[in-house]
């Protein structure tokens, strides 16, 4: 059933001079960066019962069952993965170390604590990502860090970052692929700020230092993430867009584009284009803002579409780093991370069967009309045969079958967590 669907789909698109095969070949180069903070509301380990404090960031809900050790956050991010099509990356916060039980504070960890992530992710054959934490933690609780006015306090923060980097070096040096690892902090005001220069001076000044030494780029790549508000930081966010935008090309930074991260109607899928210009390499951090930077599950919306579209056709794939960035804990976290990543997958399979070469051909021509009429004739071809066709043949569950799946795990292993 699945195999004949396919065949006819694979003719409507050849009819269209797109070839199906060669787009399922092309999606299964593409490795996603599954964001481990989904698996338990950003909590983290290190120290039993960790849970997320401020960083002007919010997981909402308590569906039961959340991850509560390492190796429960790993069992989960397994049944996700077998569930998901293709190989992944995992991208790590540096609070979900294995620090054995016993408390290690930011500016003293190393890859000896996360060396039994590197191993767990050889096993499962995944590449790693990495994050400092700037938040959840005493020395960040008035909402600064990098920025912060105390030097004691910019210093602490500043050997987090640096630590952070050397473990990613080793991760990607022993993984054999490049840690992306992201510097993103809460900083900033409630209110009107009375100067807003110096926290930027202070917080271009951390960077510097945190970035001072040059590690080899097939280890390490640095990333480093804007924002408009956060909760409790709404007048001012000290890394805003042209901050960062500022110093990713002055410093040759990669530039985190956090899809939450702007104006209400206001998309990331716009900036690639005009961003790639200028700077070599994006991260990207797919998420879902509702009315503001809510960090829902990615779902299969326009701006996801719009997003894998413009990295399919403008060619910037080998450029973009693509990580999501969402924690819902009102629902199934394996099923939010699932449903996450399966659709950002999906997007990018409808942007790979797009004709673009035609389209593109009425727009030179100034056919406008042909090229509405082609964009909205191709929303309803059928991808679906062609994602049940690329399921099918990764081995994952193909259409609803995952939800009994996700079902079944959740009744027999979630219970006995609470
Ligand atoms: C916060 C940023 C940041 C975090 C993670 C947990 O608004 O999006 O990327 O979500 O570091
Ligand atoms: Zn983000």
């Amino acid at each position: 059933m699945i195999q004949e669907r396919y065949k006819i789909a694979k003719e409507q698109y050849a009819a269209l001079g797109v070839d199906s095969d060669v787009a399922m070949q092309k999606l299964r180069a593409i490795s996603i960066s599954l964001h481990c903070w989904q698996g338990d509301d950003v909590g983290g380990f290190e120290r039993a019962g960790s849970e997320l404090t401020g960083g002007g960031i919010m997981a909402t809900g308590s569906h039961p069952g959340k991850a509560r050790t390492l190796s429960e956050l790993r069992a989960d991010i397994e049944k996700a993965l077998s569930l998901i099509p293709g190989q992944h990356r995992l991208n790590l916060h540096a609070c979900y170390l294995d620090n054995g039980g016993k408390f290690v504070d930011r500016n003293e960890i190393s890859i000896d604590h996360f060396q039994s992530w590197v191993d767990w992710a050889k096993d499962n054959q995944m590449g790693l990502d990495f994050n400092p934490t700037f938040f959840s933690h005493p020395k960040a609780a008035d909402g600064f860090t990098l920025s912060h006015a105390d030097s004691g306090i910019r210093q602490f923060w500043i050997e987090h970052g640096i630590a952070c980097r050397e473990i990613a070096a080793q991760m990607g040096r022993q993984l054999n692929t490049p840690a992306v690892t992201n510097v993103w902090i809460p900083d900033g005001f409630k209110d009107t700020p009375a100067d807003k220069k110096a926290p930027r001076e202070r917080l271009t000044d951390s960077l510097d230092k945190i970035f001072a030494r040059e590690l080899p780029a097939n280890c390490n790549l640095d990333a480093v993430e804007s924002k408009l508000f956060g909760i409790g930081a709404e007048s001012y966010t000290v890394g805003s867009h042209e901050f960062y935008m500022g110093y990713a090309l002055s410093r040759k930074k990669l530039l985190c584009l956090d899809s939450g991260h702007f104006h209400p109607t206001e998309v990331i899928s716009d900036k690639i284009s005009s961003i790639l210009n200028f700077i070599p390499e994006l991260l990207l951090h797919v998420s879902r803002p509702i009315r503001w930077d809510s960090d829902h599950v990615v779902i299969l919306d326009d701006e996801l579409r719009a997003i894998a579209r413009e990295l399919v056709t403008g060619d910037f794939l080998t450029r973009t780093h693509i990580g999501l960035d969402f924690f819902d804990a009102s629902i199934n976290r394996i099923a939010a991370w699932t449903i996450g990543t399966r659709c950002m997958i999906k997007a990018l399979l409808i942007a790979l069967l797009e004709p673009t070469e035609t389209l593109r051909q009425a727009e030179l021509a100034g056919d406008y009309t042909a090229r509405l009429a082609i964009q909205e004739e191709l929303k309803t071809l059928p991808y679906g045969a062609i994602w049940d066709q690329y399921c099918l043949e990764a081995g994952v569950p193909v259409g609803f079958d995952f939800i009994n799946e996700l079902k079944n795990y959740e009744n027999i292993i979630l219970p006995a967590r609470s």
